[in-house]
């Protein structure tokens, strides 16, 4: 994946346990480089390995690690030049999900080793929607789970996600139901 990936990876780890503990995480995942380039594809071994190796490390499941990461994403390419992007991918939920393969096409054009997942909205009700999520890689559902919940943050929206069918158990791919209600908080 694109270093920006294991860049975000790095900038979660330090922002919550300092600089020391990522040097420590980075050792173990035995990373030779000293920093990540965000333009340069890197195998995604590396970014499987400092997922481990955090979760290692912190104690915590590489389940929890990816979902804390999916939510970390959507903030950090906002605040790192892909702000207006996400800006252009909709006004709410539904409708950025709807707008994501849009979204990673406009990506691919300029950075053709991206290897864009697919997002597909379906069963679209009022505070529902199915999500079917395919990807080129494995293992990263958690990470999805993740990211809608970002974007439940990013809208104000409150937001529950339930994975429904897994690929790692035999599924063509991954379904999740989201279910969905924006904070109707009127401004003063
Ligand atoms: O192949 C890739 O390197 C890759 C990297 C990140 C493919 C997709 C993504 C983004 N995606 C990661 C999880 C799924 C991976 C998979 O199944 O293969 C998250 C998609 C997403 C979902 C919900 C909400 C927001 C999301 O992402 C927004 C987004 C997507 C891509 C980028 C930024 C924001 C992006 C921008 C530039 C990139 C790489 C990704 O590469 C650069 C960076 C700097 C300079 C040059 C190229």
């Amino acid at each position: 994946m694109y270093g920006l990936v294991n860049k975000a990876i790095e900038d979660m780890v330090c922002s919550h346990f300092g600089e020391e503990t990522w040097q420590t995480i980075k050792q173990q995942a035995e990373i030779e480089s000293d920093t990540f380039i965000s333009m340069e594809a890197y195998p995604d071994d590396i970014t499987h390995r400092l997922v481990k190796a955090a979760s290692q490390v912190l104690g915590l499941s590489s389940s929890e690690i990816m979902q804390a990461f999916g939510e970390y994403w959507v903030q950090y390419t906002a605040q790192e030049g892909y702000g207006e992007m996400l800006e252009m991918s909709g006004d709410n939920l539904p409708e950025f999900l709807q707008n994501l393969d849009n979204l990673h096409a406009r990506v691919g054009v300029s950075f053709p080793q991206l290897k864009p997942p697919s997002f597909e909205c379906t069963d679209l009700e009022d505070e529902s929607l199915s999500l079917h999520y395919r990807s080129m890689r494995e293992g990263l559902a958690p990470m999805v789970i993740g990211l809608v919940k970002g974007l439940g943050a990013r809208f104000d929206t409150e937001v529950d996600v339930t994975q429904m069918e897994k690929r790692s158990e035999g599924a063509e791919h991954d379904t999740f139901l989201v279910k969905y209600k924006p904070n109707e908080s009127t401004p003063a």
